[in-house]
């Protein structure tokens, strides 16, 4: 401990104001100097981070984060940053190492359905690693490696050094082998299906420059998709960039240069912002509509023929469904597609023609691709694409990805630093290398995981290929939260009673951590050194991430966490490559240097880097998705399996699977709102969008966060006014979501954005059950207490949240208090609580290699 206070204060001392590198390119740039660095006893020192939601800067008084402000290049900083101190000193935070009650008296024979009363023993971290260390040798042992699964890695903070899925992969690893997943919950539909269609997974791929659509788009169909909303977090640092091109957008949409057309369910923040068009769909019916325009585009022959014959396979498979000549032989008019989305022919023709008439750059989000059948609408996307005749034209064709980590703001080409490494080094094998599966798949789609549990052994088809769900026993989680992202709680505490032991790393004490057997304290990002690349697809820059504090309680970073792990293999020296934390960052730096170098990309040496916080890097030419493939689709053929756009894929069609069938269809859904299956008795959607508030659930155990937004202490639900008079109530009633899943308290905030028969709650809102039993209400309003829990389809298997039914009532009687936040009930072995004791005197294992 004393080392590193002595490391802080040292460069407090020799703290200076920072020099204007002459690597720092741009006009906005130089103006950040003033702000840098203070340093007095009183004042502090300002250093400087990062988050998923932006770079800042941050004063340091005696060991203490006192205030955090955004970095000076980032001209539109996200409020989500004001809970950035709270993500330090939460009363949430996760203090030391913890194993549940009745795990820690009977190890794998103890009572699972005690998992979520939350009593936990404190351990000391010997203990803690001693015990997850037998806890794999004994799976290892008695079955093998298809009973350990290794969960996907999620959000997980941002940071090349410390990025903690890595730190877990790599420890596990060296330890056995596991079962792996495939494909992850935000695009499990469409990163599966594009590739067939497209050839690369498109949701993950820079597109075309906004500069480029602000001088040629006419028409923006944004479809599903929030940008202004979504753009507060990118993957790594956000830069905030794309604002400034929203920004522009805005002032051409009132001027009339541009159209923009929001085409959702909700008036989004994005069409509120932009005061543009919004055509209102039903709920999970966007592939009746595109049938529909595609059938005007047809029939009136505003179709682009030869850009079909050129580019594209399969069109003439796919009319005769259109003109209803095969499968359900309904002709797909818009007086067909009225009905099911409810958007009246004569506006669906109007769209088509506009549509057909200029420019037209289609920008789907994600949202429609995380329902049932989610695979469709992507696909029925990319034939419009077609038909209009415009992919690889600037400002025309689709993209899959603008509402993403500034998707359209133009790459600097510089490389970005690489990561601690995930994987065991060359030659190295792990402890246990046993390879025997006994017939259960080594990777299973990430969605599938709570089926493996319910259903062990059950073959299901995934993306060509057949899976056998492995029976596991022991569950491993680093950087996600299994209990708020994976839908239906209810299934999910069935599911749980399959499983012997879980852990949990983790500074935040989630839910997932409520439901684990062993939990690990990590800490968080600001509490260790570290570098990240500032911006995901512009590659801005590179920025240094200080250590604020020492980490806080027993805390420790998943580099210690997994390096002492491994000296219970005697391999810590190997896992840490006999490198520590500083070493690390320098390393990544320089190789990150000697890369940019190479192209002619300066960088400053490490020590003015780190003195000044981030290296900048000019931004690079405009570029247009696609337009190599249309220049010469022999040459720049497409990754599919004809190398040209797949309107039918005799791939796809070759798998069989009747809800994914060789070309795009309409099909109805398990559950569906306005008149579809299930609405008689739950008749409200629920849509779980990505938080405004939040990133998933990070930062909802920011109370000056949840002061801005929760109601009576509850996630807020979004309701129309129309539902809301239904029903009797009003803004700021406390209400009971509920449907034959599961039930939920959460605070009703009416809103004119909302129309008849639509909800919203936002999604990563922590689940705090009344009690550990199936069917207890949770009492902060998670919406995956509620949520539908199927696979999109036979070839993604990707999560179908969206996909969900539920009625609302006003909740009578006395409401029980939340149960979500504040950490476990600390007990002693006969299960009595005690009070925490706080305790500096934790023994240090080996720091250093
Ligand atoms: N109903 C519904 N459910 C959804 C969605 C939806 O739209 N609707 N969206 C889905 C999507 S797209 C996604 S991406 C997922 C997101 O699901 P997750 O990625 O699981 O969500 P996060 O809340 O970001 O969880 C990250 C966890 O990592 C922890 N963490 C952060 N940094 C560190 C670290 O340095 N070390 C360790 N050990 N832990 C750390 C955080 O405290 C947090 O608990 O949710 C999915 N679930
Ligand atoms: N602030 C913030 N931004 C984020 C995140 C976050 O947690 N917070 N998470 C990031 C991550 S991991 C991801 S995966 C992306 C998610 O990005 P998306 O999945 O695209 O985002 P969502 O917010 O779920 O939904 C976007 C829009 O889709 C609409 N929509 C939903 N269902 C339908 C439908 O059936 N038809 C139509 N036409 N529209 C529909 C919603 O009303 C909403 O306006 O966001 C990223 N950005
Ligand atoms: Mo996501």
């Amino acid at each position: 401990m004393h080392t590193r206070r002595q490391f802080l204060k040292g460069m407090a001392a020799s703290a200076g104001v920072a020099t204007v590198p002459s690597f720092l390119l741009g006009s906005g740039i130089v103006k950040a100097q003033e702000a840098t660095t203070t340093s007095s006893p009183e004042l502090g020192r300002w250093r400087f981070s990062g988050a998923h939601w932006g770079a800042f800067r941050a004063r340091v008084v005696a060991d203490r984060v006192v205030e955090i402000k955004p970095f000076e290049f980032d001209k539109n900083p996200t409020p989500i940053l004001d809970g950035t101190l709270d993500v330090i000193y939460s009363a949430s935070r996760v203090r030391y190492p913890m194993v549940r009650l009745d795990w820690y008296r009977k190890r794998q024979h103890s009572d699972r359905s005690q998992r979520g009363d939350n009593r936990f023993i404190r351990v000391s971290w010997d203990e803690a690693l001693d015990l997850l260390y037998e806890e794999l040798e004994r799976i290892q042992k008695d079955y093998g490696p298809w009973a350990l699964h290794i969960a996907n890695v999620g959000w997980r903070s941002v940071g090349q050094v410390h990025s903690c899925g890595n730190h877990m992969l790599r420890g596990v690893g060296m330890h056995g082998n596991g079962v792996g997943t495939a494909g992850d919950y935000s695009t499990g539909a469409g990163q599966m299906i594009m590739p067939y269609i497209l050839g690369s997974t498109e949701v993950y791929s820079q597109g075309t420059s906004w500069d480029i659509i602000l001088q040629e788009t006419d028409t923006i169909i944004l479809w599903a998709n929030d940008p202004i909303k979504n753009l507060q977090v990118g993957w790594n640092t956000e830069t905030h960039e794309a604002f400034a091109y929203l920004e522009k957008l805005k002032d051409k949409v009132a001027a009339g240069e541009i159209k923009v057309i929001s085409i959702d369910p909700v008036k989004s923040k994005t069409q509120n912002y932009l005061g543009s068009d919004q055509l209102y769909v039903n709920p999970m019916t966007d592939v009746a509509l595109m049938l529909a325009i595609a059938h005007t585009l047809f029939t009136e022959e505003l179709y682009d023929r030869e850009f079909i014959d050129t580019y594209a396979m399969g069109f003439d498979d796919f009319t005769p469904y259109l003109m209803g000549k095969t499968i359900d032989m309904v002709e797909k008019t818009p007086e067909w597609a009225a009905e099911i989305c409810g958007v009246a022919a004569d506006d669906i023709r109007e769209l088509a023609r506009l549509m057909a008439a200029g420019r037209t750059q289609l920008m789907l989000g994600w949202a429609i691709q995380r329902q049932q059948h989610g695979e469709q609408p992507y696909w029925m996307g990319a034939i419009l694409a077609s038909m209009l005749g415009q992919i690889g034209l600037p400002g025309g064709g689709i993209s899959y990805s603008h509402h993403y980590s500034s998707v359209g703001v133009n790459s600097s080409g510089a490389s970005m630093p690489g990561s601690f490494p995930l994987n065991l080094d060359t030659g190295r094998t792990p402890k246990h290398n046993n390879n025997d599966y006994k017939g259960y798949s080594s990777v299973i789609p990430v969605a599938r995981v709570v089926d493996a549990l319910l259903e062990p052994g059950k073959k299901i088809n995934f993306n060509g290929t057949e899976v056998t769900l492995p029976p596991y026993k022991m569950a491993v989680f680093s950087g996600s939260n299994q209990w708020h992202r994976h839908q239906d709680r209810n299934r999910m505490k069935r599911a749980y009673l399959e499983l012997e032991t879980v852990l949990s790393v983790d500074y935040n004490w989630t839910a997932t951590c409520r439901f684990a057997d062993i939990v690990l304290p990590a800490c968080t990002p600001y509490e260790r050194n570290d570098l990240d690349a500032y911006g995901s697809y512009s590659n801005r820059g590179v920025i240094a991430m200080h250590k604020l504090v020492d980490p806080l309680y027993h805390s420790r970073s998943d580099f210690d966490i997994w390096r002492n792990f491994a000296r219970r293999m005697n391999r810590d020296i190997e896992y840490s490559r006999n490198m520590d934390e500083m070493q690390w960052v320098r390393f990544l730096y320089e190789e990150c240097r000697a890369e940019n170098a190479r192209k002619d990309i300066p960088m400053p040496p490490f020590e003015e880097f780190w003195e000044t916080g981030y290296v900048l890097f000019p931004e690079g030419p405009n570029w247009v998705r696609h337009a190599d493939f249309r220049e010469d689709p022999e040459v720049n053929a497409l990754g599919t399996p004809s190398g040209y756009i797949e309107i039918f894929s005799r791939r796809i069609a070759s798998y069989g699977y009747d809800d994914c069938p060789g070309h795009p269809i309409w099909m109805e859904k398990a559950e569906r709102s306005h008149g579809g299956p299930g609405s008689d008795k739950y008749p409200l959607w629920l849509q779980s969008v990505h938080p405004d508030t939040r990133l998933h659930s990070q930062t909802c155990e920011s109370e000056t966060r949840r002061a801005v937004y929760t109601v009576q202490g509850r996630e807020p639900i979004y309701m129309g006014p129309e539902d809301a008079m239904m029903r009797g109530l009003k803004s700021g009633d406390l209400v009971r979501v509920f449907n034959d899943r599961g039930q939920l308290l959460a605070g009703l905030v009416v809103s004119p954005n909302f129309p008849k028969g639509v909800v919203r709650i936002q999604e990563g809102a922590w689940y705090g059950p009344t009690g550990p039993e199936i069917g207890a209400l949770d009492t902060y309003g998670d919406p995956n207490t509620v949520t539908l829990d199927v696979g999109t389809s036979q070839l993604a298997q990707g999560p179908s949240a969206n996909t969900c039914l539920v009625e609302v009532e006003f909740f009578r009687g006395e409401a029980p208090a939340v149960t979500s936040f504040g950490g476990p009930i600390e007990v002693d072995i006969d299960g009595n609580p005690i009070q925490p004791v706080p305790d500096d005197e934790e023994e240090e294992e080996v720091q250093a290699s």
